[in-house]
């Protein structure tokens, strides 16, 4: 008996999906791991905020969980590797964030590559809103990073990492995005 095939997703497409899907829930663990560490050294605010990123991470996961699923794809639930190594410092926490988001570009813009070689528009079309995303999570990562290098780097004194840790308890979780700013607003 003939069975249609109803997936509108290519297997290609559906394999590094699931594969991104299971890098969201890497960050995920990585964001968590830093959280805890800075819980653990004292700084609240920075593990607040990075408590709160580890959400945000996992709601992307949950993004390409439902898009795989609107496509009538399947999903594929595999073990997610641990985290690396605890931040040897807070300077360090911070380069550790910018570098693992860096990665996560490169691996979104592998995506949008396959996508645009298939001509899978609507795989296509998904990604756009993670490229989008990623401008914003490394900006932010970039900005965390000159904060504390304008703070004096590992040799930051108390009082400034005092204040950086206050600060970013009420960060924003995201960053303004420059499409969002007008010359009035900038
Ligand atoms: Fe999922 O955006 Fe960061 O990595």
């Amino acid at each position: 008996m003939f069975i249609m095939d109803t997936s509108r997703l290519s297997k290609t497409i559906e394999k590094a999906l699931n594969a991104q899907m299971t890098k969201e829930a890497h960050a995920a663990q990585v964001y968590l791991s830093y959280a805890a560490w800075a819980a653990d050294k004292g700084f609240d605010g920075v593990a607040n905020f990075l408590f709160r990123h580890s959400g945000e991470e996992r709601n992307h996961m949950m993004k390409i969980v439902e898009y795989i699923l609107q496509r009538n794809g399947k999903v594929t639930v595999i073990a997610i590797p641990a985290p690396d190594a605890d931040p040897a410092s807070l300077n360090n926490c911070f380069e550790k964030v910018f570098a693992s988001e860096v990665e996560n570009t490169k691996e979104i813009y592998n995506l949008v590559d396959l996508s645009l070689e298939e001509k899978d528009w609507a795989t296509w079309n998904f990604m756009q809103w993670f490229v989008k995303e990623q401008i914003e999570e490394e900006s932010l990562a970039l900005s965390l990073m000159s904060k504390i290098r304008i703070a004096g780097g590992d040799k930051a004194s108390g009082d400034a990492l005092y204040n950086i840790d206050r600060d970013l308890a009420n960060a924003p979780d995201d960053a303004p995005s420059a499409e969002d700013a007008t010359t009035a607003n900038p």
